[in-house]
């Protein structure tokens, strides 16, 4: 795992580590401990008053009557100003704009939140798409030499060995694979991050919650950034009004895939010649 400080980054140098390298980025100090104390207390606040949503790659926790310990607040654009703020960030853009292409969009914006006794997920991966286990519905060739996904983490506490920081293989975003029972996990580490950081990593690496063996709550942010032409996995545009799609911000609208107008209802459009360059009219 790459670290630095966001006052001296080598962009080149963070983009090689999360497609060549470990695959993933630490980026130390992005946040301010207000901004991060306030997502905390909304993400606390929802957690604790909502029933048990969805949540994936929990089969063991399930099995062992302790999902509840694994908890899931979604549609953060929709539950608090504060997200749209920590997510338009200026390190993200610039990062993401170099390694997703300068329209990247959010395909999902979560808090995951594991309570002291959590098991942690299996290993999994989460792009090209996350039920990339049934790799027959995938096209023929398909493989991680280019970048499809980036994930990212906002830690809200202190992720530790022991708090369950996400575990992840370095490396193995490199040959496209869902992992099982039957791959080597010996080299797993875990992408330790305080709160304040923010961390990147290639969603092609395996990687998942680990267990919380602490005496406290560990909760992050969990972002999905996707090139534009990629379909997020979560619906983020449904649950926001008018006024909200209207009024947010230029980089909101961007991450929403609110200013990329596909897929289109081109039987209604009057537009007669849209795309392309337009070299041969000239
Ligand atoms: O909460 C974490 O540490 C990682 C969660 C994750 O990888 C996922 O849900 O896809
Ligand atoms: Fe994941």
């Amino acid at each position: 795992m790459l670290s630095v400080e966001k006052t001296n980054y080598n962009k080149q140098s963070i983009l090689d580590e999360l497609l060549h390298g470990s695959g993933v980025v630490v980026i130390r100090n992005v946040y301010s401990k207000e901004d991060i104390s306030t997502a905390r207390e909304i993400v606390n606040k929802f957690a604790e008053n909502q029933d048990q949503k969805e949540s994936h790659f929990n089969a063991e926790a399930e099995a062992s009557g302790k999902i509840h310990l694994q908890q899931r607040v979604w549609n953060l654009f929709g539950k608090s100003q504060i997200f749209s703020d920590l997510i338009s960030n200026d390190t993200i853009f610039d990062l993401m704009s170099s390694f997703l292409g300068t329209e990247f969009t959010c395909g999902s914006y979560c808090a995951s939140r594991l309570l002291p006794g959590a098991p942690g997920q299996e290993l999994h991966i989460d792009y090209p798409y996350w039920d990339y286990y049934k790799s027959e519905t995938f096209p023929l060739g398909l493989n991680s030499s280019f970048p499809q996904n980036c994930q990212a983490t906002i830690p809200l506490d202190i992720c530790s060995e022991l708090s369950g920081a996400t575990a992840y293989v370095p490396g193995s975003q490199k040959k496209l694979h869902y992992p099982s029972d039957k791959d080597d996990f010996s080299n797993q580490k875990q992408m330790t991050a305080d709160p304040g950081d923010l961390v990147f990593f290639n969603g092609n690496c395996w990687h998942g919650a680990s267990p919380n063996n602490s005496n406290h709550q560990r909760a992050v942010l969990l972002i999905e950034f996707l090139p534009k032409y990629i379909k997020p996995v979560e619906d983020l545009v449904t649950y926001l009004n008018d006024d909200f799609k209207k009024n947010c911000s230029e980089k909101v609208k961007q991450l929403l895939g609110l200013n990329y107008k596909y897929p289109k209802i081109m039987d209604v459009s009057k537009t007669v010649n849209d795309i392309g360059l337009g070299y041969k009219a000239k």
